[in-house]
């Protein structure tokens, strides 16, 4: 309790004694009311036992000066870092800096440092905690090694026919188209459209899309016999560009 404190009575101040819980603090301009005994002291203390406020901390402010945000490097390479850690109530912190990746685990110790890094996208954190238990960070993202490669174009794999339906099972014609992307993935959910060709004339068009195998299996039903050809009008696959190719096919039924 800070004996500069002026404590005031909630009522007015009569011959009886006061009870403790009729103090309060003086408010500003009010003039104390009545010189405090010991006994009210205690009084207050139980009423306010808070105290004076404990001093404020500031948490501590982190710099990542290098490497910088987005930086690469190629496969295996050493990579440098320098931070920073300065504190309102510590000062520098510098030294006391714990260097991580989300990656590869703890880094090491201090405002500079390298580590051979692990391929892949790491998020490197520098973080320091105060004397008063405060933290604070600062991250950067740096890519070591090469990136995962992306596919970028879809073609035909195949057209392939087959016959069903009926008593020899050769009633309905099945064209069967088949993509692929450039790594070599079955693009699932793309779109194809097709022109039919029989005898060199446009029988029948149709549109379908490709299941997890990649490929699109389309019936012309009730197929007369001739000389089939496929021709792939369209391929629309999400990210992939189609390379426009019709790989050579024909039936005959
Ligand atoms: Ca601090």
């Amino acid at each position: 309790m800070s004996s500069g404190t002026s404590w005031c009575y909630r009522r007015p101040l009569r011959r009886q004694r006061q009870r403790v819980d009729d103090v309060r603090l003086c408010t500003e301009g009010e003039t104390q009311k009545r010189s405090l005994g010991i006994g009210d002291q205690l009084g207050i203390n139980t009423i306010y036992p808070s105290g004076p406020p404990p001093p404020v901390n500031n948490a501590p402010e982190v710099a990542i000066p290098s490497p910088a945000d987005g930086a690469t490097y190629g496969s295996g390479a050493s990579v440098s870092f320098t931070g920073s850690a300065t504190d309102t109530e510590d000062s520098d912190l510098t030294a006391s800096i714990v260097w991580t990746s989300d990656l590869d685990g703890a880094l090491g110790t201090g405002g500079n440092g390298s580590a051979d890094l692990s391929d892949g996208v790491h998020t490197i954190t520098a973080s320091v905690t105060d004397s008063g238990g405060k933290s604070g960070s600062d991250s950067v993202s740096i890519t070591v090694g090469d990136p995962p490669a992306v596919a970028t174009t879809v073609g035909m794999t195949g057209i392939t026919y087959a016959t069903d339906g009926g008593r020899n099972r050769d009633k309905n014609l099945l064209i069967t188209v088949t993509l692929a992307d450039n790594l070599g993935g079955l693009p699932d959910g793309a779109s194809i459209s097709i022109d039919l060709y029989r005898n060199g004339s446009l029988d029948a068009r149709g549109t379908g899309t490709t299941g997890s195998d990649g490929s699109v299996t389309f019936n012309r039903s009730r197929a007369r016999r001739g000389d089939y050809t496929t021709v792939v009008t369209d391929v629309t696959a999400a990210g992939l560009t189609w390379d426009g190719v019709t790989p050579p096919n024909s039936f005959t039924k």
